[in-house]
């Protein structure tokens, strides 16, 4: 099949899982073509099968703000024309949905591939919500012959805000590559992170207000006044220097590290002890799952989808939204009994195998691209 994937190229979930998916059905014989402003940040090196397709913007002292929307318009046109696209496979409703029902729209009468619209989160739970988003999100996720939701919680708050029927909504996981994601890799930058043989605390986000940063660092220093700990955060975005200050406050500065934005994460988190994530809304959490793979338990907040991915009581442990105190208790419970932390890490592991490798979930998008295929609709004329 020749897919066309459509994602943001910056730093966060649905692009890293977008860049993934596209990767993978490469790797199985399929044809990928993203379709982006820029190379998406987990794609590097040449593979086989693999296309990039940049959206071209014209800068013109007129706009304010270039109408993006419509060069991906063009550009998912131009592809799907020029390459014979079979399926077009946009990740994240804004804009990307409405980008791709306007390119085949441009068809006119000639039949264009499905559409399939993945949603995320935030595009259903925050930014589609705001009434200048809402009804052009509704109509869009509705013109796709195909909406996945990657978790039930997902699907459900679509249904309700957006008026979704039921059943239109295929409920497909996110994944992780167990290969890659797992713990005692050669080299380790164990050594590097925690010289003094301190214990890994591990963040990895694009640090918006929802993933509430300045949380971790108050847990950090609560467990960091009874264990020898280190905390290493990992990504960037605005509320990083917020943290940075609640460190140099509370006087636990000298041991968090702030790395910046890695694409690598496979090899900072295989040497995580433990992973936090103190969301206050989750649609899935996917730097949990790959945490998870890598046998690091994970600590967080008990919000939307993250409930589907992380076992409470045996992959980790989650607590409710700013309850900073007992997300320090789990963690020092973890970090101080060894036995418990094996037993959590193995579970944790054992979870990403079976329930969200790649052999488990790639063949699910499979099936549902064919399903979405035969559908009758060629192109854009189907209607909810
Ligand atoms: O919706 C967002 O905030 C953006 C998106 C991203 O690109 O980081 O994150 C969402 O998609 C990820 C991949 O499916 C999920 O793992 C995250 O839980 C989800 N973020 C939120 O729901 C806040």
């Amino acid at each position: 099949m020749k897919i066309g994937i459509t994602c943001y190229p910056t730093y966060g979930g649905s692009g890293a899982m977008a860049t993934e998916l596209g990767l993978k059905l490469a790797e199985r014989g399929h044809e990928t073509h993203f379709i982006s402003y820029a190379q998406p940040f987990r794609f590097d090196g040449f593979k086989e099968r693999v296309y990039l397709h940049e959206v071209e913007m014209e800068q013109y002292p007129l706009f304010e703000h270039p109408p993006y929307t419509l060069a991906l318009a063009v550009a998912i046109h131009d592809t799907v024309v020029r390459e014979g696209l079979d399926i077009i496979h946009v990740h994240y409703a804004i804009p990307h949905a409405t980008s791709a029902w306007v390119a085949l729209q441009m068809l006119e009468d000639q039949a264009g591939p499905p559409l399939v619209t993945t949603l995320h989160g935030t595009d259903v739970t925050l930014v589609g919500l705001h009434p200048s988003f809402h009804e052009i999100t509704r109509f869009s996720i509705l013109r796709s012959q195909g909406i996945t939701a990657v978790s039930n919680y997902l699907k459900e708050v679509t249904e309700r805000d957006f008026g979704v029927p039921e059943g239109r909504i295929r409920v497909i996981p996110n994944f992780v590559d167990t290969t890659r994601f797992k713990r005692d890799r050669d080299p380790c930058h164990r050594s590097s992170l925690a010289p003094g043989g301190e214990k890994i605390l591990m963040h990895v986000s694009n640090f918006r207000p929802v993933k509430r940063v300045v949380d971790i660092i108050e847990i950090f220093a609560g467990i960091r006044r009874k264990e020898p700990v280190r905390l290493v955060m990992v990504g960037d975005g605005p509320d990083r220097p917020k943290a940075a200050e609640r460190a140099k406050e509370l006087g636990v500065a000298g041991d968090v590290v702030f790395l910046g934005k890695h694409a690598s994460v496979d090899e900072l988190l295989a040497c995580a002890d433990l992973f936090i994530m103190t969301s206050d809304s989750e649609s899935f959490g996917l730097a949990a799952l790959e945490a998870l793979s890598c046998g690091a338990p994970v600590v967080g907040y008990r919000a939307g989808g993250i409930t589907e991915v992380v076992a409470h009581g045996e992959a980790g442990y989650l607590v409710p939204v700013g309850d900073i105190e007992a997300a320090t208790e789990s963690a020092l419970m973890l970090l101080q009994d060894g036995k418990q932390w094996a037993r959590f890490s193995e579970a944790g592991r054992a979870l990403a195998v079976e329930r969200f490798s790649v052999d488990r979930v790639l063949p699910e998008y499979e099936r549902y691209y064919a399903e979405v295929r035969g559908s009758g609709e060629p192109g854009v004329r189907a209607v909810s």
